[in-house]
């Protein structure tokens, strides 16, 4: 078992001098005392495509990031990433835009990095490769002759069969797929759905060891959850509450807490539509209870994007004018990024958790949630069925977000829930975080990916 040094590519380069974010923790452990490479988009547009790497000097490993052009940025990241992939590996076939140029200008993007990276990589590394906007790298790099272990990881749930039969280009995607070495997934489910793609597949063979063989590819597929630094979050949110008040109330009133990217994936117009269904069916809740919704626009050059950012502000505006009065707004909407300390202190303040995706890889705002909580009074998670963090998280309330009355009925229960049932569930979703923390996601994949045979013997 060799063990080279570690090569990251993701579509986005952390750069400046310290950069955060969960997986940036996670892997800047990773990276370990021996330093490595973490590739990646500059996040700049330019004119000229970039001929090679520019590199960025300041962490324990090294980074070198690539400009892309304005077409580039159109087709590769808004077109086929965000208009092709992300809407169908999200069960939204309906939302996707296909256009030829868009696969031409990915398939570009990949080939043009798998090209910088193989004047980069040396014999022993490890290259890990994360996300859906580099699913054509492995094949690519192969092309070009390396012969390394690659691995990825999709953060975003794996597309159902029939999904994959709406792409403009299904026949590839499994193949791309078979050139990496080990595919890393969130959920047991998103397994399932890769081995039943393959299983369709009259030319891919299943061998004994659990590995597919794929014309003269190996590739194995597992899950492997991603995590947060649960012991520091908690920290981080008993340090917010300290620091500053939280949301002001009334008396007796409480707060269910929403955080999430404004994304039509994550199920924000039936959170509202549920919480006024909990309204209407309990009407001594009215100034009793609000719900804090903080949803910061993202990938606002998609339209399916406006369409949500519309719909919502349109839905709130017509739950509050149905049921405030002079005291009381029952949905306060904020649209914008919160830092994560303050995020931190909101929601140890609230009563519930309400995490309602109809699609999600992972969702970590539900972990964030349960970490954040006082161990002595928590809060309760309502978590929904289809995001990926149900499966390790069966203590939460889990529910099904298309059904209004019972996300209603959840939150009643969560608002009722006496305290020694809500300290029995959050200490053993709490343990859970702590065990399976984003150092264990990162140490467990490169350990199995530095662990796996290279092509077939
Ligand atoms: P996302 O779709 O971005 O991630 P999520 O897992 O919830 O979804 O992560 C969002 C992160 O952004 C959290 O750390 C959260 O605190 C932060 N955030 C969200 N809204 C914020 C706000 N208003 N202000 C400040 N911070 C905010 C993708 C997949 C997920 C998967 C992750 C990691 O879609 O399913 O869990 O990658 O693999």
């Amino acid at each position: 078992m060799s063990d080279g040094r570690l090569v990251v590519v993701s579509n986005r380069l952390p750069i400046g001098p310290n950069p955060s974010g969960g997986l940036v923790v996670a892997l800047t452990d990773a990276f370990g005392d021996e330093g490595g490479l973490w590739v990646g988009t500059s996040g700049r547009v330019t004119t000229e495509p970039s001929g090679k790497f520019t590199h960025h000097d300041g962490l324990r490993f090294e980074r070198l990031s690539f400009d892309l052009t304005l077409r580039q940025h159109e087709n590769y990241y808004l077109g086929y990433s965000n208009s092709v992939l992300w809407p169908l590996f999200h069960g939204r076939a309906d939302l996707m835009e296909i256009k030829s140029e868009f696969l031409d200008d990915y398939l570009a993007v990949n080939r043009h990095l798998a090209q910088m990276l193989a004047s980069v990589v040396q014999r022993d590394d490890v290259i890990w490769v994360q996300d859906y906007q580099l699913l054509a790298l492995a094949e690519a790099l192969r092309d070009m002759g390396v012969n390394n272990r690659i691995g990825f990881f999709l953060h975003i749930p794996f597309p159902t069969l029939y999904d994959i039969k709406a792409l403009p280009n299904s026949e590839a995607f499994i193949s791309w797929l078979a050139s990496f070495d080990l595919i890393g997934l969130q959920a047991q489910r998103d397994v399932a759905r890769l081995l039943e793609a393959f299983r369709s597949r009259k030319d891919a063979e299943f061998l004994p060891d659990g590995a597919i063989r794929f014309g003269e590819h190996r590739v194995e597929a597992r899950n492997f959850p991603v995590g947060i630094d649960a012991a520091a979050f908690a920290r981080e949110a008993v340090a917010a509450t300290k620091a500053r008040p939280g949301v002001s109330l009334e008396p007796g009133e409480r707060l269910i807490i929403g955080v999430d990217r404004l994304d039509y994936s994550k199920g924000i117009p039936n959170r509202f539509k549920a919480f006024a269904r909990l309204l209407e069916k309990r009407e001594t809740l009215s100034g009793q209870v609000t719900l804090l919704q903080i949803a910061p626009p993202t990938r606002e050059e998609v339209a399916a994007y406006q369409d949500i950012r519309a719909e919502l502000e349109q839905l709130s505006g017509q739950i509050n004018g149905r049921y405030a009065d002079l005291t009381w707004t029952p949905i306060r909407y904020i649209h914008r990024a919160v830092p994560r300390a303050r995020l931190a202190g909101l929601y140890r303040q609230a009563a519930i958790g309400l995490v309602t995706p109809l699609a999600d890889g992972m969702n970590l705002v539900a972990k964030e949630y349960v970490a954040a909580q006082d161990p002595e009074d928590p809060g309760v998670l309502v978590l929904s069925s289809f995001a990926g963090a149900a499966e390790q998280m069966e203590d939460a309330l889990i529910v099904n977000p298309f059904d209004l009355d019972e996300v209603a009925d959840a939150m009643a229960r969560a608002l009722e829930m006496p305290l020694g049932e809500r300290k029995a569930r959050h200490g053993r979703l709490m343990q859970g975080l702590l065990e399976q923390d984003v150092t264990w996601w990162s140490r467990s994949f490169l350990a199995t990916l530095r662990g796996v045979p290279r092509g077939l013997a």
